[in-house]
């Protein structure tokens, strides 16, 4: 064992300075660990939190809301500590709101012939949407799942309870159905897929939320990032240089390594020598260059839950107008496809019809602060598809998709903004979700670290965290926090094992 000292030495490099790779750094510099650098490919902090301008708004071109902010949650206390939330956010109130179900936004919909619908059309369509998706998640605990998809479950069961649910309406079964498809699309964003068939239905109540209404930063996401930063030694991020493979178990040997068990070696050449590795990455990325970027390559039953777990592309469209056609308290609009009864979450044809796979715009709040700005969402290969477009061919579809939903041949967004984490080559997508076939055993064989337990070899040389390594929270930056904290905290607690449950507090 080596001794207290010489364990604060150790070489800790950390690849990816996301709020996963910041987080770890925090505690294991907190702790005293004196030689603890992070590798980032990009030249900026914060992955997949980035804040961006439309004009003269701050946006958000990832991570949006803080998911459940309450004492719990770490992102919360962070940001009540660093004071970059409003006092609404803060208060005891909004922390106490239960959000067992989806955010109940004020909404207005429209229908692809051009007509505001009601709520006496929609409600129905909603109430039944949450019924089943509350019960999709009930499966991860009572188990005997009766179908493999979250999107078979629901649209099976929305088939065949809708005619004696809405037999009062009959007139209105299908445009409530295409509501339900809507919703499914939307659905779709939250998880980050390409369809709701892919989900797996046992494992999606693995997820967990934390009570509180969802809140946003004022003044950006970034500004946590920033702030987290601050806390750090100055030159700890080495920028720009992107990993390409982690060679361990000794298997080879750079300059200035005799002893250390890891190699890092970058693209640009450069290498680094660690006793230990905690790997940042996004699922995306691992997924794409699982068989290159660790030498010798991972174990299979790891590579096989990198195979088996989803990680998908959601984007956002954010547009600026001159005047709104939303009502005064609308959120969210959504849009509703009149032809879409047959409940499929996909478009049959991408390249002609996309556009179709956006379900709705968030109206960026308050309207004093952000003028008359709407977010649109858009998932899967329609979404990735998108990203391949030009800015002004986006913004000519959504022109016309909007006038066509309102009717108003004159609706003109002025400005438009777009992300493409399909394509950026660090993230590869947005964020994980449990596809078909998975189970909390996958997320745990992605945070298993190597080599494994038993080998012979120097323990902990490669560690994983990331939000894809968290397996209540995957897919979240309270996600990401607590496993870059977990993996920062396996290391301390190697080099004091006697010391037990570590519970230091940042
Ligand atoms: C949340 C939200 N939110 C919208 C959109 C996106 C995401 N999330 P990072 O990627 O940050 O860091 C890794 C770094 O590694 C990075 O800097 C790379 O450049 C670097 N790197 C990669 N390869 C490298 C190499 N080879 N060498 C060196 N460096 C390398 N989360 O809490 N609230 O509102 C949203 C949203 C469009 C894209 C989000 C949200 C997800 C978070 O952004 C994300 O999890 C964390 O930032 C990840 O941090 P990290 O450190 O792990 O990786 C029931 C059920 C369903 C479950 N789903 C529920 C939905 C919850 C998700 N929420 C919604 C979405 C929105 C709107």
């Amino acid at each position: 064992m080596a001794s207290q000292r010489s364990s604060l030495d150790s070489q800790i490099f950390i690849i990816g300075c996301g709020i996963s790779g910041i987080g770890a750094a925090q505690k294991l510099i907190k702790h005293g660990f004196r030689n603890v650098n992070i590798i980032e490919a990009t030249g900026r902090s914060g992955g997949r939190i980035q804040t961006g301008r439309l004009g003269d708004n701050i946006v958000e071109i990832g991570a949006n809301w803080i998911h459940g902010p309450s004492k719990e949650n770490p992102v919360f206390r962070l940001a009540c500590d660093y004071r970059l939330l409003d006092k609404q956010s803060m208060s005891e109130e909004n922390q106490q709101i239960k959000m067992d179900g989806p955010t109940l936004f004020n909404p207005n919909w429209f229908s692809s012939s051009g007509q505001k619908l009601g709520p006496d059309v929609m409600g129905p369509a909603m109430e039944l949407f949450i019924k089943l998706m509350e019960k999709s998640q009930q499966f991860n605990e009572t188990g005997g799942e009766p179908l493999p998809s979250v999107g078979k479950f629901v649209k099976t069961e929305a088939e065949r309870l809708a005619p004696e649910e809405w037999k009062e309406d009959p007139a209105n079964i299908d445009l409530r159905m295409a509501m339900i498809n809507t919703l499914l699309k939307m659905e779709c964003c939250v998880s980050g897929t390409h369809t709701m068939d892919d989900v797996g239905l046992g494992a999606f109540g693995m997820y967990k939320t934390f009570p509180g209404l969802d809140c946003t930063f004022p003044g950006g996401y970034e500004g946590l990032i920033d702030n987290m930063m601050k806390g750090l030694p100055k030159d700890i991020v080495l920028y720009n240089k992107p990993v390409k493979c982690i060679h361990w178990n000794n298997t080879k040997n750079g300059p200035d390594t005799k002893t250390l068990p890891v190699l890092i070696e970058c693209f640009n050449g450069e290498t680094f020598a660690a006793d230990h590795v905690i790997v940042t990455v996004p699922l995306g990325y691992l997924k794409k260059h699982k068989d290159t970027f660790l030498s010798p390559s991972l174990p299979l039953h790891k590579l096989h839950s990198i195979q088996r777990m989803g990680f998908g592309t959601n984007n956002k469209i954010f547009l600026e107008f001159e005047q709104p056609f939303w009502d005064d308290e609308c959120e969210l609009i959504y849009l509703v496809w009149e032809d879409e009864t047959d409940l499929s979450d996909v478009v049959s044809d991408v390249k002609m019809s996309w556009i179709k796979k956006i379900f709705g715009f968030t109206v960026l709040r308050p309207t004093e602060k952000f003028g008359h700005v709407l977010c649109g969402w858009i998932s899967g290969h329609e979404s990735e598809y998108m990203e391949t477009l030009s800015e002004l061919e986006v913004l000519q579809s959504i022109t016309q998709l909007l006038r066509k939903f309102t009717g108003n041949p004159t609706v003109a967004p002025r400005r438009l903004l777009r992300s493409q984490w399909f394509h950026h080559p660090y993230s590869c997508g947005s964020y994980t979700y449990v596809a078909k076939g998975c189970s909390g055993y996958d997320i745990d064989n992605l945070a298993e670290p190597l080599p494994l337990n038993g080998c012979n070899s120097k323990p902990l040389q490669v560690l994983f965290a990331g939000e894809a390594t968290q397996r209540s929270f995957f897919s979240t930056v309270h996600g990401a926090l607590m496993s870059g904290w977990r993996e920062a905290e396996r290391l301390i607690s190697h080099y004091t094992p006697t010391s037990g449950s570590f519970t230091s507090k940042l």
